[in-house]
């Protein structure tokens, strides 16, 4: 099946990062794939990515970069998907820089822009399954179990004491 959701990211050195987006996104049953592009080391591979993203079946990307993180922001400037932005922690200012050069976008060109790190890459995963959702009864339900299973399982082990 083709790809619903693009994850790219501007470096390999982010796949730590994002691959709990993946593993999320597997868990409940959406296609994705994951690609390296850079903002300025590839910026044509960029354009060129963003703008035929929806034609060839992606319905959401999420885009994660860290430090000068224009990766998202320039990705949405060249499509109308939703965009949702992970800021990587970065070495020099633990990501800091990435929140805030993702999350600061101009009025017209829309970032969602989730947590920095693992956290977000997770529920990027989680807010892309929700878009989706809207389209794809199945990825609903998914998402509903996992929800379910998450409380049972906050619920099945009250004591923090016991393991
Ligand atoms: C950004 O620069 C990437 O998103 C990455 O987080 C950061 C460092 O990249 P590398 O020097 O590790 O390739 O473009």
């Amino acid at each position: 099946m083709n790809p619903l959701v693009g994850i790219i990211m501007g470096s390999k050195s982010d796949w730590e990062t994002l691959q709990p987006a993946a593993d999320t996104l597997r868990k409940l049953g959406v296609t994705y794939e994951t690609r390296v592009v850079s903002a300025h080391r590839t910026p044509d591979l960029l354009f060129e990515y963003a703008s035929t993203a929806r034609d060839r079946g992606i319905e959401v990307i999420i885009a994660g970069a860290g430090g000068a993180a224009h990766l998202p922001g320039m990705t949405s400037s060249k499509t109308t998907l939703p965009v949702l932005g992970v800021p990587v922690q970065s070495k020099a200012l633990n990501g800091m820089d990435s929140l805030l050069s993702i999350v600061q976008m101009p009025a017209g060109i829309p970032v969602g822009t989730l947590a920095i790190g693992q956290a977000g890459a997770t529920n990027a995963a989680l807010l892309a399954a929700a878009i989706l959702a809207n389209k794809y009864p199945p990825i609903q339900q998914a998402l509903d179990k996992f929800r379910r299973d998450q409380t049972e399982s906050v619920l099945a082990h009250p004591d923090p004491a016991v393991t």
